[in-house]
Parts: C-alpha cells; sequence; structure tokens
C-alpha cells in the first residue's frame, strides 16, 4: 500500500510539473522539483474541474529590499521546518505586539482570468517567552485597477491593513499556520477578496507589523472555484517544498 501511496504522489507532482512548465515554459526545476518562479503566478491546482484559479508567490521571491526582513533557509538558525521552496522570510523590527508599517515588501502580479480572488498566507509565529497571541500579523495593501469584493471599501484595501494569523494563545509557534483574514476595529474581522481583470498588474505589499513572525508564501484564490476552507486544505497539500 505504501509503494501505490508513494507511486500516485510521485504521479500527481508530475503532472503538476508538465502543467506547469505548459503555461510557463521559464519555470525553473531542481532535481524534480518546482521552483517557483521569481514574482509570478503558478497554477498549484488540478487542471479539472477545479484546476484553474489558485495561484502562488513565494514570500521569499520578492524584489524589494528586505529591510528588517530576514530570509531564512532550511538549515539556518529559525528555520520553520516544510517551508515552501525550503525558505520563508521573518520580520526582525518592530516589536512583538505590532508597529506601523516597516519594510514593505512588493509583489507584483497579473492574473490569468477575471474573477474575485481571496488572499491567505501561509505564517509561523516565533514567541521567545511572549505570550502566545503576539508576533502573529503583518499589514497588507494592494494597488491597481481592481474593486473590493468583499465587505470593505475598495480605498480601504489599497491602505495598510491588519492581517493576522488565525488561532488562540495555544496555537504552536513555530510552525505553519494559516493566516485568512484581516482585522479592521477590534475584534472585527474580513475575507480580503479583490475584483482582478484579467492582464492588469497589480501589487501586493506585504509590511512588517509584529516581530518574529515568518511568512512563507502567499496564495490568491478564486472565490468561484475555491471556498477559504478549500483554497487552505488544497494549497496545504498541493504545494511542493
Ligand atoms: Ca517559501
Amino acid at each position: 500500500m505504501k509503494i501505490l501511496y508513494s507511486f500516485c504522489f510521485t504521479f500527481f507532482f508530475m503532472i503538476l510539473a508538465i502543467e506547469l512548465v505548459a503555461q510557463y515554459p521559464d519555470l525553473n526545476r531542481t532535481a524534480g522539483r518546482i521552483v517557483l518562479p521569481v514574482g509570478k503566478f503558478v497554477y498549484a491546482g488540478e487542471k479539472k474541474p477545479s484546476g484553474k484559479g489558485m495561484m502562488v508567490i513565494e514570500a521569499e521571491s520578492t524584489k524589494s529590499d528586505l529591510g528588517e526582513w530576514k530570509k531564512i533557509g532550511a538549515g539556518e538558525s529559525n528555520y520553520i521546518e516544510n517551508a515552501s521552496g525550503k525558505a520563508h522570510l521573518e520580520f526582525l523590527g518592530g516589536t512583538p505586539a505590532g508597529s506601523d508599517p516597516v519594510s514593505p515588501l512588493e509583489y507584483a502580479f497579473k492574473v490569468p482570468e477575471n474573477g474575485n480572488y481571496g488572499l491567505i498566507m501561509q505564517t509561523s509565529k516565533r514567541l521567545e517567552g511572549a505570550r502566545g497571541d503576539l508576533c502573529n500579523d503583518v499589514w497588507v495593501k494592494m494597488s491597481g485597477d481592481f474593486q473590493s469584493a468583499t465587505n470593505l471599501e475598495t480605498t480601504i484595501l489599497k491602505d495598510f491593513l491588519k492581517y493576522f494569523q488565525e488561532g488562540s494563545v495555544k496555537t504552536p509557534e513555530k510552525s505553519w499556520h494559516w493566516a485568512w483574514r484581516a482585522e479592521k476595529g477590534k475584534h472585527v474581522f474580513y475575507n480580503l477578496v479583490y475584483k482582478l481583470k484579467k492582464g492588469e498588474r497589480y501589487i501586493l505589499t506585504i509590511a512588517g507589523r509584529s516581530q518574529r513572525f515568518s511568512i512563507d508564501y502567499m496564495v490568491l484564490f478564486d472565490v468561484n472555484r475555491f471556498s477559504f476552507e478549500e483554497a487552505k486544505a488544497k494549497a496545504s497539500s498541493t504545494i511542493a517544498n
């Protein structure tokens, strides 16, 4: 049975790799592992029926000056195991409780289809003895020709919003968990969903807020194809690390 699972797993990623290379011929591959291209979207889903509409950006793919972010790779101190691309970014500025936006990181992208795209991120906190609900958020904003597709005004989405890792004070540190909502107003939460146009250039900006918070990758997905729960499950199970 183990051999069968292993075969199916390998076969799945072979098909995924073929799909990705077909769409993005300049994808790099190293020893059979898909290396996500810098600053580009790639599909992470199956071909049908729900294959389109899920895209990934590696946090470490930014071309911005890292400022107070640190890129941490496998084998380095404070590396969180199983990061995609074997690397993540940890914010070392600010305080564990948070700060104004620091060291903004830009991610320019285009979407292959018109759609309403939700944003989720794979994240990790490193407490070093701090309270469990600290070290767990960043700032995010979107720029470009888009409209809000959530219950926040478009102008609100164009400015920095606090975006946090879900869970409680008991959520384990130094392990990957999803961030999938923004907080605006105390304990008032919003999904971030953007109505995007094919071919338009957008810039997602992420800035440091709380110290020792890490981002591995971001996912933008078509909310008409995936619920937030489905998107999280799909991304967790298909993104190469
Ligand atoms: Ca990564």
